[in-house]
């Protein structure tokens, strides 16, 4: 398995704690879904900051943390705080939780975050299964491959029959991956839509590419937590996404509970 160099000091860490072999599933948590936690029995919890080796956010109030339990009785790890290339970390870096996931024993990996809508037929609220990414900057791999490959887009139906099962209607799409940090102009949000974008978003795809390099099954959702720029012409601010995140913060975890089981 070939893991960047700076996951050493973290991988050493972490093999020092007590902790199951393996785990059912890693979660990695949006912006404002971070309450999923609260499902998780069992847990402890190591903050990212007494990990050596880990990157440290910037961001006030986000200092993350690792937090290991159990689901309906199967182990799980969730990643509450991602790592963001806007923040400052290198690609390699905003996939940590990944190579963290695969080195722990992860079987599968569920990635979440909050997107804006560029298909005009999303509402607010909306739950859309990720079917393939488009990078805005396409040397968001960490490894300099040619080759790109993902593995997400397999489990799209059965993500979407799971939901189903649960009363839950979900959209499908494609992932527009901007660097940010700031939100899209109207033009842009244009241009993606042109491109074939539904959603747009500030992370997630170097978590998935690097999944799939290391085999490591995966699945992402995201939340539809506003209408981008310009498709409703009212100005995007933060407080909105918490709000809309908070709204159906029950249907994520009753998806993601599912998911961890099912998928
Ligand atoms: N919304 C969001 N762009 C948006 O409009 N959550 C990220 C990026």
């Amino acid at each position: 398995m070939s893991y960047p160099e700076f996951t050493t000091d973290i991988f050493n860490y972490l093999d020092k704690q007590t902790l199951p072999d393996t785990f059912e599933a890693a979660v990695i948590l949006g912006s404002g879904l971070g309450g999923f936690v609260d499902q998780i029995k069992n847990t402890s919890t190591i903050p990212y900051h007494d990990i050596p080796g880990m990157p440290v956010s910037s961001v006030e109030g986000h200092a993350g943390e690792l937090i290991f339990g159990k689901l309906k009785g199967q182990n799980v790890m969730a990643f509450s705080g991602r790592f963001h290339h806007y923040e400052g970390f290198p690609f390699k870096e905003t996939a940590t939780p990944v190579y963290i996931a695969n080195h722990l024993g992860a079987k599968k990996l569920i990635v979440s975050n909050a997107a804006g809508a560029i298909n005009t037929s999303f509402s607010v609220g909306d739950l859309m299964v990720i079917e393939s990414v488009i990078r805005s900057n396409v040397a968001i791999s960490p490894r300099g491959n040619k080759r790109h490959r993902y593995n997400h887009h397999q489990w799209v139906p059965k993500v979407r029959k799971i939901a189903a099962e649960l009363g839950l209607v979900t959209q499908q799409g494609t992932y527009m991956y901007v660097t940010g940090p700031n939100y899209e102009t109207k033009a842009e949000i244009r241009s993606f839509r042109k491109m074939g974008a539904d959603a747009v978003g500030m992370s997630t795809a170097t978590e998935l590419f690097e999944a799939a390099r290391l085999d490591l099954k995966s699945s992402a959702i995201s939340l539809i937590t506003n209408m981008s720029t310009g498709v409703t012409g009212e100005k995007l601010d933060h407080e909105e996404v918490k709000e809309a995140a908070d709204a159906r913060k029950d249907d994520f975890a009753k998806l993601v509970k599912a998911l961890i089981e099912k998928l």
